[in-house]
């Protein structure tokens, strides 16, 4: 792509922004950056370093959008492109990319990209495929979605391979973003708020093999019915993972070991019980990455070995403390309801659940009737508690207890707590309107049952 002297114009000066205005600057562009927040609002850190290179900032509000002033914008992932600067954009048919397209486009030709997306599970692929890849002695990276800006990695990777994260906002706004080897791992309801229907989050999910042909993989979950129709109109070879289904080609679970059949051959990879991750869910992301490591050319036993020591990722299900018996867990990136679900089956033991923050248009339903089943005791907090208490008295959870802040749910919870009993932080929410990210509210939960 040829940005020498183009005038860009990139919307949102958050982490994605800052990092594709830098790299804009880098290539000779004419960059501006804009944001809603006021600039006394934005991360001090991130603005200085703009100003320093030169990039013009725009802070409170946008500028007007016309032709003689911008060649192109570039979204940031977390912004819908209703928003007027993309609206006027469009009427002008001036282009229109997202963070990660441009990444894709101005990467060096000696990364091959691989990528991964779904509702839940993403990260923990993403981090895992990367480690497989570096266990196989490869120079690998992960990006996009995990909170690595896909501009800021390529600009330091001459060569090698890049695993990327895709969210379905980052989906939304690619071009000839083309990943050789692709996994897509489930689709339940999320960011209904942005997308407004399933059918559209589920079209955007797909776009991760528009751009595919039939020398490329496809690693798409068998087991998920939804996930299982995106096969058919896939353009690159399609390799399926089950955890219920022995397969022709494919990954999939044989006598308690995990296993990998191909032109007739079956390859064991290791056994299922040897895999570090705990829970059922994650078994589908060893599966998924394990496929994709495979089509890459990563020899079984490389990937068995990997698989038998990544010990996961921060904030996901993540073990903070195990203190007097009690086992304090982490999974703040939990921020919609299958994921806790998730979450909550892979525990034997009784459950406390800290639980809430701010509803991203999700249902709790079903999660209610889980919780029913698996928690002994709730603690709500943020936004969203009354409509989940609402959802479990609905199916007669009685046991639930509403607090003002986190320091006050880990009180309340360690209180309760006995010897052989998990408290685990899966909040179904975003956490903005408490924190300024997951990764904070987990942060703050690990330190707090540690003192
Ligand atoms: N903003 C506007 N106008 C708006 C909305 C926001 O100007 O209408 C501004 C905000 O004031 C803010 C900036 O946009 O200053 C934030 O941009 P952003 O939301 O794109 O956030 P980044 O810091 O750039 O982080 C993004 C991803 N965030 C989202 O998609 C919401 C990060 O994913 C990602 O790690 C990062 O890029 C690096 O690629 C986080 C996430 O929550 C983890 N993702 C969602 C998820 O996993 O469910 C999709």
């Amino acid at each position: 792509m040829e940005l020498a002297d183009k005038r860009v114009l990139v919307v949102g000066l958050g982490k994605s922004g800052q990092a594709a205005a830098l790299a804009l600057t880098r290539h000779g562009a004419s960059v501006e950056i804009c944001d809603i927040k006021p600039l006394d609002s934005l991360d001090y850190a991130l603005v200085d370093e703009l100003l320093k290179q030169g990039v013009k900032i725009h802070a409170g509000g946008y500028p007007q959008i016309e032709p003689v002033r911008y060649d192109m914008l570039v979204a940031s992932p977390g912004i819908s492109l209703e928003i007027e600067p993309f609206r006027q954009a469009f009427m002008h048919s001036i282009p229109v990319i997202g963070e990660v397209e441009l990444a894709y486009q101005i990467k060096s030709p000696l990364v091959s990209v691989l990528a991964v997306t779904g509702t839940n599970g993403k990260t923990t692929t993403t981090a895992l495929l990367e480690y497989i890849l570096q266990a196989d002695g490869r120079p690998a990276a992960a990006g996009g979605n995990i909170g690595t800006p896909l501009t800021r990695l390529v600009e330091d990777m001459p060569a090698g391979v890049i695993v990327v994260e895709m969210s379905s906002f980052q989906l939304e706004t690619i071009r000839e973003f083309h990943p050789l080897v692709s996994g897509m791992l489930n689709i339940t309801p999320d960011h209904l708020d942005r997308h407004k229907s399933m059918p559209a989050y589920m079209a955007a999910k797909a776009r991760i093999f528009e751009n595919q042909d039939s020398t490329d993989y496809a690693l798409i979950n068998y087991d998920d019915e939804l996930v299982r129709q995106l096969a058919a109109n896939c353009p690159a070879k399609v390799w399926f993972f089950s955890q219920k289904q022995p397969l022709q080609q494919g990954v999939f679970l044989a006598d308690g070991e995990i296993v990998i059949a191909h032109q007739g051959r079956i390859h064991p990879i290791c056994k299922q019980n040897e895999v570090l991750l705990r829970g059922r869910h994650n078994m589908e992301n060893a599966l998924c990455a394990a496929g994709m490591a495979f089509c890459y050319g990563v020899r079984p036993e490389v990937i068995g070995s990997a698989l038998k020591t990544f010990p996961g990722v921060r904030h996901r299900m993540e073990e903070a403390a195990n203190i007097d018996g009690v086992l304090y867990i982490n999974d703040s990136k939990a921020t919609n309801p299958d994921s806790v679900i998730k979450a909550l089956e892979a525990f034997d033991q009784p459950i406390i659940l800290i639980a809430g923050g701010r509803n991203k248009g999700s249902r709790f339903e079903q999660l209610a009737s889980v919780i029913k089943k698996k928690v002994k005791a709730l603690i709500l907090l943020g936004e969203a508690r009354q409509e989940i208490r609402q959802a479990v008295m609905d199916v007669d959870f009685q046991n639930i207890y509403e607090v003002d802040t986190l320091v006050a749910a880990v009180k309340q919870a360690r209180q309760m707590a006995r010897s052989g009993d998990v408290v685990l932080l899966s909040p179904a929410c975003a956490s903005w309107d408490m924190f300024q990210n997951y990764e904070q509210r987990g942060d703050i939960f690990c330190s707090l049952v540690k003192h």
